[in-house]
């Protein structure tokens, strides 16, 4: 990890902000709460972390990363006691726009184009490309975590949560010079590519909504990830039906191919993106009105059992399956723990 980054500050939050028991949201890892600066009265989100090594790795990978148009703004870092707690207390740049899709559906009866998804989906590229180019993984792109800055046309789009990022260049053995690489395998020398790989796939799937309304798999019914659902998505069955997608172009449809490809090292990387013209000239997009905001929100049950299914699919590309090795200490698994009793 390079180091010389993030350091949090040791003083009370409380000089600098007022906090408020607003609560903005909720993620995985902590409440993100509204504060205002003291000093300017200016609003501010502020997430609320247990300080421990995974919140760790959030804010340093996030804190490193936010330089960027399209990615959320850490102002401030706080290492304090809160409500007793060790904590970690991230001030960021407050999103006043709320949820990528809720602006999009809030668009009383103006039409939605290909072009202006393109416009979105180049932004959502460009933060993918600033994070890759890092060697960041982010590995939890869904619509939840995309936000505006303002709710009027000036809003611009940002990417948060860096819950779940993992640098992707930790390749010990070159940076340790206590091994000789004669018999690493590929995998162990170059980036992790299957976790780059997610972020794209995930950028398809936000694509392919924003271009129709609904997701390109989805499960029977509300509960955890279906078996079937799992299925559709390793065999990639998806299709552009009509009437939505009789107007779109193929440009648009053979980028989704490249993007939900089930095999990672097929899928397109985000080199590939920022230089397919759909995306790296906007303009030159059709500029056809979408039948995506009829589908949109059509029934609020469904977005959200769409966003279970989305965290829920993302949630086993995750998993390591390549180096997860158990430790048998920690098993509840009854034969392995009957085993070790063993002599
Ligand atoms: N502003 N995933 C869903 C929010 N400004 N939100 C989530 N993980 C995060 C919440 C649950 C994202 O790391 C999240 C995180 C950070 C934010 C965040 C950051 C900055 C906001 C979990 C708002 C908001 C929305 C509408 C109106 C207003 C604020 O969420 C305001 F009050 F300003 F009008």
């Amino acid at each position: 990890m390079s180091s010389a980054s993030f350091r949090p500050k040791e003083t009370t939050i409380l000089e600098e902000y007022k906090i408020t028991d607003k609560v903005l949201g909720l993620g995985i890892n902590g409440k993100v709460l509204e504060c205002f600066d003291r000093k300017t009265g200016e609003k501010y989100a502020l997430k609320v972390l247990r300080d421990e090594p995974k919140s760790r790795r959030e804010v340093e990978l996030h804190w490193r990363a936010c330089n960027c148009q399209h990615i959320v703004r850490i102002i401030n870092v706080y290492h304090n006691n809160f409500q007793g707690v060790p904590s970690l207390l991230v001030v960021m740049e407050c999103m006043k726009g709320g949820e990528l899709f809720t602006r999009i559906q809030e668009r009383a009866n103006s039409a939605f184009t290909e072009r202006e998804a393109a416009a979105i989906i180049r932004d959502i590229a460009v933060a993918i490309n600033h994070l890759h180019n890092m060697d960041i993984a982010h590995r939890d792109i869904k619509p939840e975590n995309l936000l505006y800055t303002e709710g009027n046309k000036n809003g611009i789009l940002k990417l948060t949560d860096f819950g779940f990022a993992k640098e992707t260049n930790t390749s010990k053995s070159l940076k340790t010079p206590c091994f000789t690489p004669y018999y690493a395998a590929p995998e162990v020398l170059g980036p992790e590519k299957y976790d780059t790989s997610c972020d794209l796939w995930s950028l398809g799937v936000i694509m392919y909504i924003l271009l129709c309304g609904y997701p390109p798999f989805y499960s029977n019914h509300g509960f955890a990830i279906s078996p079937g659902m799992k299925r559709r998505i390793r065999k990639g069955e998806y299709e552009f039906p009509s009437p939505e997608w009789n107007q779109i172009s193929k440009e648009a449809k053979d980028l989704i191919k490249g993007l939900l490809e089930t095999n990672p090292d097929k899928r397109f990387t985000i080199s590939d993106v920022m230089a397919n013209p759909w995306v790296g000239s906007v303009v030159t997009v059709p500029d056809t009105p979408l039948l995506s905001l009829k589908n949109l929100w059509k029934d609020a049950v469904e977005w959200y059992d769409m966003q279970e299914d989305m965290t829920n699919a993302l949630q086993s590309m995750r998993v390591d399956y390549r180096y997860h090795i158990k430790n048998p200490k920690e098993s509840n698994n009854k034969l392995i723990l009957k085993r070790m009793k063993k002599p």
